[in-house]
């Protein structure tokens, strides 16, 4: 099987697991694992910000940092298909009580004229705006890469506004390898970040969100309390550890990889995309030939898996797809589209 779903389909390579049985452990409850003590201090240097709280999940590490940020009854900007609003399970209501103002976006970005746009005076019908979040690269926007210039500008935005900023960087790894821009200089603009080692980096678990130390400190209670303290995590965190140092530079791979399948498909019937968009290692392309999923059904009794939303499939590159499969993938998606039952 081509697993094109998600770069979350990764499994740890035998050098990585090598580091994971090696890693020294402690109960990190109580501070006392090495290996995530040093993976939490290298994500905070590489982000340049004074601390970082390994966590289980991205979901995880954006939640907490709403909760930490905002008080219930608050409002929290993002764009209309931000990954916090869309897909973490109703988290910003159920777990920080706060309200989802959503802003429509080009391909998951944002300027500050939208922001300024959706603030609102001071008033007592208002829910009071606390915060902003930008995620980048953009998911449903097809891994959009953020200007440097417009977070900038989105940031001075807020800030004459007294919001504060958190970045869901889940694949800021993917924009620093694509545009050579350090993390850390997206981060500067962020109160908060969140950035995930089990998705293009290919460690088997984990995300971390880092800031200043008295916003960390305040973060790991809400980390405790949503059940996400872990103890010999080390084990886990040796894997994060091996991904930062050794997979954020092949990541380029992942992006002409990702280049080379929307070329392709761009030259076929019965499905559309503009290639030019493909910035990173995530394809969304159209589907007209059939229904989307009927499209993604076939293509998965070939030997290929990507996931169908609405009229669109989503593929995305990764560590354990090689420029071979993704020939034969094109191949596959050929012959499919190609057969005569697909026209309608
Ligand atoms: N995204 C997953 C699914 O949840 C959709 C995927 O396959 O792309 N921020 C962004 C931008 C994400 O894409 C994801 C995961 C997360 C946060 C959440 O990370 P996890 O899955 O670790 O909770």
């Amino acid at each position: 099987m081509i697993d094109l779903r998600s770069d979350t389909v990764t499994r740890p390579t035998s050098a990585m697991r090598q580091a994971m049985a090696a890693a020294e452990v402690g109960d990190d409850v109580l501070g006392d694992d090495p290996t995530v003590v040093a993976l939490e201090r290298r994500t905070a240097e590489l982000l340049g910000k004074e601390a970082a709280c390994y966590m289980p999940s991205g979901t995880m590490t954006n939640q907490v940092a709403l909760r930490v940020h905002t008080e219930p009854g608050d409002e929290v900007l993002m764009e209309a298909f931000a990954h916090v609003y869309l897909f973490e399970a109703g988290g910003p209501a159920a777990l920080s009580g706060v309200m989802c103002r959503l802003i429509p976006g080009q391909r998951g970005l944002f300027t500050a004229a939208d922001v300024r746009a959706a603030l609102r005076p001071s008033n007592v019908h208002y829910p009071p705006t606390k915060l902003v979040c930008v995620e980048n690269t953009h998911n449903v926007g097809g891994g959009s890469i953020w200007p440097l210039e417009t977070v900038a500008e989105v940031e001075a935005a807020a800030r004459e506004a007294g919001l504060r900023m958190h970045l869901d960087g889940a694949r800021l790894w993917n924009a620093a390898a694509a545009t050579g821009i350090p993390e850390r200089a997206y981060a500067s603009h962020f109160d908060s970040v969140s950035v995930c080692f089990s998705k293009g980096l290919g460690a088997p678990v984990g995300s971390a969100l880092a800031g200043t130390r008295a916003f960390i400190e305040r973060a790991r209670r809400f980390r405790k309390q949503f059940g996400g303290g872990m103890r010999q995590a080390g084990v886990i965190a040796a894997g994060a550890l091996y991904a930062l140092e050794h997979h954020r530079s092949r990541l380029v791979e992942d992006h002409a990889n990702a280049k080379l399948l929307a070329e392709g498909i761009a030259a076929m019937p019965g499905v559309s995309i503009d290639a030019a968009t493909v910035q990173t290692n995530i394809v969304f392309f159209e589907v007209t030939a059939m229904p989307a999923a009927e499209l993604a059904n076939r293509l998965s009794r070939a030997g290929v898996l990507m996931l169908a939303r609405g009229t669109r499939i989503r593929a995305l590159t990764h560590l354990d797809v090689s420029r071979d499969q993704i020939a034969e993938t094109l191949a596959i998606m050929g012959k499919t589209l190609g057969s005569r039952e697909a026209t309608v």
